[in-house]
């Protein structure tokens, strides 16, 4: 039997990933940062367009059009990101960060699977991801596994998902989730704090939650919650993140606020960083 994965000079090259993961695994290895831009297509902005923002974004540089949003994903939304891509001859990869497995409908380039691994109802631990399978077995859209952990504070998604949330000052709890993850065939990781969660990510610990798991489990791992800024996007990236989701910041429709976010995620990281 072949393997899912093998390690080479200790970076994890899988072999059944789609072609979206496997891009995005070759940026990882080299040591670049992933910037997904979560889009809400739903959002009715004051300024700009949908198209604005997204060919904007794209143009900054980021590397997964990430669409979630709290009504979910429609099919509708996905169709209209598809629709500016091909008028704009943008080829940056969709891929849905889904609430339920109706979000799955839409032709995305690929899902993020996910287990919410500390949450108390078995909808998010499991049975989202069984029905969900169904796609999969239709051989519709590529899946991306990915195991995701809410911390304090947690908000919203922390309150439907009935998350045990994870404190910021025990990191071996996060370590133990993560090494579990991986055990389980998780290729990746994601800490989320919440989306406006105040204390961010980056901030009150966040950092050395974010070190303590790239340090004991080799997966990739994805931050979020309240990153607004690039000063932040360095913190999170000094502490080893391996992608970074940003989402309602994009709301504020300051274009180069993010372009200056988007920049912070692509600078190099100083010699002697993760
Ligand atoms: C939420 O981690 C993401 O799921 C993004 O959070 O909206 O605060 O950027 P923000």
């Amino acid at each position: 039997m072949e393997l899912a994965y093998t390690v080479v000079n200790g970076k994890i090259v899988y072999n059944d990933g789609g072609a979206v993961e496997k891009k995005m695994l070759y940026k990882v290895n080299r040591g670049d940062v992933l910037h997904f831009a979560l889009l809400d297509t739903e959002k009715k902005y004051s300024n700009l367009t949908l198209e604005d923002i997204v060919v904007n974004l794209c143009d900054f540089g980021i590397d997964v059009l990430l669409i979630g949003g709290s009504t979910g994903v429609t099919d509708e939304g996905i169709t209209k990101i598809t629709d500016i891509k091909e008028r704009n001859g943008i080829d940056v990869p969709t891929i849905v960060f889904p609430r339920s497995v109706g979000d799955l409908k839409g032709r995305a380039n690929a899902v993020l699977y996910m287990r919410c691994t500390n949450s108390r109802k078995m909808k998010y631990v499991k049975d989202e991801a069984i029905e969900g399978a169904a796609y999969l077995l239709n051989g519709n859209i590529e899946e991306i596994p990915l195991t995701y952990l809410i911390v304090e504070p947690g908000g919203m998604v922390g309150q439907i998902a009935d998350a045990q949330l994870i404190p910021r000052d025990n990191p071996k709890i996060a370590i133990m989730h993560a090494r579990e993850a991986k055990a389980n065939g998780s290729r990746w990781f994601y800490l989320e704090a919440g989306s406006h969660a105040s204390p961010a990510i980056h901030e009150e610990r966040g950092p050395e939650l974010i070190s303590a798991v790239k340090k004991y489990v080799n997966l990739p791992l994805i931050v979020g919650g309240g990153i607004r800024s690039p000063e932040a996007v360095r913190i999170v990236k000094k502490a080893g993140a391996n992608g970074i989701v940003t989402g309602n910041i994009i709301e504020k429709e300051d274009m180069s606020l993010m372009k200056r976010i988007i920049e912070a995620v692509h600078e190099e990281r100083a010699p002697g960083e993760n």
